[in-house]
């Protein structure tokens, strides 16, 4: 119950914020029986629908999807009107909401919470509101939205101005009539794009001033979607379940169509659909790549600039609208109706800031570098301290005095983007590190609402009172939030998302972004794993169970998620034909890898019959120096062409020629058919280097997995016969050894692609058991002095990982030089799939790079470029 003792309110819960996300948490911890007192600072509920009123402001994801999903009857009892709903109707959803479940009685309008004090010894929440009441909580909740607090005025003079100054961020209640007037509009991002058309129907003249063009497409608004409502009719339950564990919270159908690769036609069919969707969903999926890949992104954002150039008449004023400095999506694409005809009627102007920026705002009209200008009306449309301002704005004091400004001074810092260390009982929904504003709002802010409320109540029914997680879950989550961001290309834009837009502010992507679905999994198996990475305490104890949730690359996981829902056969259940046809059937699927200047076959003398070979040669005029390079596939599986999209990015980055053979395979030649062939392979290019286009005696054996294997191997009898000269050996994921019973058999033996019994069936096509000790099979056994320099790769989750780190200590122990690359949340197949898992790259250019410093003709280059990065641990 909430009791008030003198001008105290004690409360289970206060909560900051009665939108969206305020809404839904009063009634569903109202529901658990907990006492909870909501406060927002505006007259009324709707958070930020409340004060983004300008005209032509609507949501930009179909009113379908962005709706609450919790109760079926809401569901029914309420219907939007129009594809994309406008502002007041949003307003008025969020209000009838409010008053069906009867929240208002527990909400205090027009009242700021100003401070809020962990108060250590009643270990409790103590708050400060601009109406003088103290509150008292136990859990405290900042539902506060994400684009709340406008960004502070940073045009100067923006006071001086004696006319009518407006921001759309908190637009005044009873409108704004501009008819007749000269208006100028400052921003053109969502706000500026959507209101734009409508203050031009109106204005006698309206300036729109413009420091970076958006990519906007047309929302082709109407009544609502018939495919969307037919799907939901259908089946509501499944498509919101869809949404939930979809990659924005709307469903989207998986698209495997790589921009790069695709066809003119199909490329143009694709965009041609995307736009006439009017739907940023589309727009952001034209193609599966799109997201990462840089020249994909080119192509689907030249076509939206050429439909810019087909709707605006004047080309300079065209030219001026089309975005060059950012990949479409990595600031917030808009939608729009109108927006940029508008810049066709005669009335309307834009002016380039990026050319003649804003001098002043004076006292009737606003400079530029160029000219004076004059007007009644100055619209700002500015944007917002996004996603932390609204937190740091209440002086939010946790332990030890510290407070959550100090906190994040850095950027921020926490743990599943709701919950921070230092910071007990307090909960920040839809918060940095979490998808918030990269995914549709109704679906994240009901995820994170049912999460804190489910573990507000598993606290009570464990006996605990407090909850907060630990340092190492948070700095785990820190590093999964940051490896998601280095996937994808909203780093290299200057965007809110990125913090860029307020002076100051730590450059990081804030929210979370590898998808709605892959958070929700962690969220659930935090709450499953017994509350992973919180320390919980009450009068019965404490409790810890410390520890990371994520810890693979996010597309890493993603990847494998896919894997495991294909429900593919394992490969030991099939014959060595069958697996081989299996494979190449997998490989036939997948993207090329980058272009080289050539791609050559051949055929090389073996011990036991011709071996073919694929050549790879880099752009440049020759001669290059060579890699020999030997596929993975267990011995059993693989081809000179099975490890293409590999080598190519091999010779592409390493600027060498990349010359893949072909070696016997078992179980019809067994151990050591592979290794001999190897060795003759290695041996007969080295001494054809000059006919392959190669640098004589600039020569490095490399492979993958059993490909390692049977190069190390190949690099041992080098030694050993005298012949021929290697510069180095380059081993990524190799099998060094026959032993099963290394940490990491067990523990990545299975869910990564190569498990352990498929290890073991690989093994006994190549060898017996009797053999697996001859170094020639398991190399970590042999005498290891005087090989050539090694890079060796290891994959966190391997089963080979310890045999690779095994490898890489004996070979040091051997005065070998060895650089250990290891691969932080990789798996023993994710290195090599190119275009596929993009964090693989960074990695790929390390290795790159390390190999350009074997070689005579590149290493001081190389080594110059290498200092420059951070070494990997050696
Ligand atoms: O703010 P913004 P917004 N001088 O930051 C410019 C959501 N939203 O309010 O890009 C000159 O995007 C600034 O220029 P630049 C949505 O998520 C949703 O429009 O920094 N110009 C930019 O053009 C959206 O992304 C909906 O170079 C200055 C503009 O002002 C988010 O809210 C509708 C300037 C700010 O754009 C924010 O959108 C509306 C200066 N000093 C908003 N300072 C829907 O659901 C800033 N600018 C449809």
């Amino acid at each position: 119950m909430q009791q008030v003792e003198g001008s105290v309110l004690e409360v289970d819960v206060a909560v900051v914020g009665a939108g969206f996300s305020g809404l839904y948490l009063l009634k569903r911890l109202r529901e658990a029986g907990l006492s909870v007192r909501v406060f927002d600072a505006a007259g009324d509920v709707g958070g930020t629908w409340f004060w983004n009123r300008y005209p032509g402001a609507r949501c930009d994801v179909p009113s379908t999807d962005y709706t609450y999903s919790f109760d079926p009857e809401l569901e029914q009892a309420w219907s939007w009107s129009e594809k994309y709903a406008t502002q007041p109707e949003i307003l008025e959803y969020l209000r009838f909401v409010a008053n069906r479940y009867d929240l208002r009685r527990d909400i205090t309008l027009g009242t700021r919470v100003e401070a809020a004090v962990w108060d250590e010894a009643s270990e409790r929440w103590r708050l400060r509101t601009s109406g003088g009441q103290d509150v008292v909580c136990r859990y405290y909740v900042m539902a506060s939205g994400c684009l709340s607090v406008p960004k502070s005025p940073d045009i100067p003079g923006s006071d001086r101005f004696v006319g009518d100054s407006y921001w759309t961020s908190s637009w005044p209640h009873e409108g704004v009539d501009v008819t007749g007037k000269r208006v100028a509009v400052i921003g053109t991002g969502s706000s500026g794009i959507q209101t734009i058309p409508h203050l031009a129907a109106q204005a006698a003249q309206l300036t729109v001033f413009q420091r970076t063009p958006n990519f906007s497409l047309p929302a082709r608004n109407g009544p609502l979607p018939a495919e969307r409502v037919a799907k939901l009719a259908s089946d509501r339950p499944a498509y919101r379940e869809a949404a939930r564990w979809s990659l924005g919270g709307v469903h989207t159908e998986p698209n495997q169509v790589f921009g790069v690769y695709a066809s003119e036609e199909v490329r143009r069919q694709r965009f041609e659909d995307a736009w006439a969707a009017g739907e940023l969903f589309a727009i952001l999926d034209v193609f599966g790549d799109q997201a990462v890949n840089p020249a994909s992104n080119e192509i689907v954002s030249e076509m939206v600039r050429e439909k810019i150039r087909g709707i605006v008449h004047d080309p300079a004023t065209a030219e001026l609208l089309c975005p060059h400095d950012h990949p479409l999506g990595s600031k917030r694409c808009c939608l729009d109706t109108g927006y940029y005809d508008t810049f066709n009627q005669p009335h309307v102007r834009l002016v380039d800031l990026r050319s003649t920026p804003i001098t002043t705002v004076t006292e009737i009209g606003i400079d530029t570098t160029a000219e004076s200008m004059g007007f009644d009306v100055i619209v700002y449309a500015t944007g917002f301290d996004a996603m932390t301002g609204a937190l740091v704005s209440v002086d939010i004091t946790g332990r030890n005095g510290v407070t959550l400004k100090e906190k994040w001074a850095d950027g921020p810092s926490t743990y599943l983007g709701l919950t921070a260390v230092g910071f007990p009982n307090f909960f920040a929904l839809t918060g940095p590190g979490s998808p918030s504003v990269l995914s549709n709002m109704a679906v994240s802010i009901e995820q994170h609402v049912d999460w804190v409320t489910d573990c507000l109540i598993r606290l009570r029914a464990d006996g605990f009172q407090t909850i907060e997680p630990t340092p190492l879950a948070e700095d785990g989550w820190d590093q999964h939030v940051a490896d998601g961001a280095a996937i994808t290309l909203h780093q290299t834009a200057n965007s809110w998302y990125m913090g860029a837009n307020v002076a100051g502010k730590k450059r990081a992507l804030y929210p979370y972004v590898a998808g709605v679905d892959q958070y929700r999994w962690a969220c659930d198996q935090v709450a499953a794993q017994d509350y992973l990475g919180f320390r919980r305490s009450g009068p019965t104890g404490e409790h810890t169970n410390d520890g990371v949730v994520c810890q693979l690359q996010p597309d890493v996981k993603r990847v494998l998620d896919v894997v495991a829902g294909m429900q593919l056969p394992a490969l030991e259940t099939m014959s060595a034909p069958d697996a081989r046809a299996f494979m190449d059937a997998m490989n036939a699927a997948r993207p090329p890898g980058p272009e080289v200047a050539e791609i050559v076959d051949g055929v090389l003398p073996g011990p036991a019959g011709d071996l073919p070979y694929r050549l790879y040669r880099p752009a440049g005029t020759g001669p290059h120096p060579v890699v020999a390079y030997f596929h993975g596939g267990g011995w059993v599986l693989g081809s000179k062409e099975s490890d293409e999209p590999f080598c190519r990015d091999l010779c592409a980055r390493s600027g060498a020629v990349v010359v893949s053979v072909d070696y016997r395979h078992a179980p019809q030649d067994r151990f050591p058919a592979a290794a001999d062939d190897a060795f003759a392979a290695v041996s007969w290019i080295a001494d054809n280097a000059i006919l392959l286009g190669g640098i004589p005696g600039e020569l490095v054996v490399a492979g993958w997995s059993a490909g390692g294997n049977v190069a190390t191997v190949a690099c041992h009898r080098a030694r050993d016969e005298g012949h021929p000269q290697i510069r180095g050996q380059l081993l990524l994921t190799p099998a060094t050894d026959s032993d099963p019973n290394r940490p990491s058999y067990t523990d990545n033996g299975d869910g990564y692609v190569l498990t352990a019994p498929l290890m073991r069936w690989f093994w006994e096509h190549y060898c017996d058991e009797a053999q697996r000790q001859d170094p020639r099979a398991a190399p970590l056994h042999g005498d290891l002095a005087g090989l050539p320099p090694a890079i060796v790769i290891t994959a966190q989750f391997d089963p080979l990982r310890d045999e690779g780190i095994a490898y890489v200590e004996a070979l040091q122990a051997a005065g070998v030089p060895v650089q250990h690359v290891s691969a932080r949340g990789h798996t023993h197949t994710s290195l090599t799939m190119v275009d596929v898992v993009i964090s693989g790259a960074q990695v790929r250019e390390e290795i790159a790079q390390r190999l350009r410093t074997l070689f005579p003709s590149t290493a001081t280059v190389a080594a110059v470029q290498a200092a420059g990065t951070e070494p990997a641990p050696v």
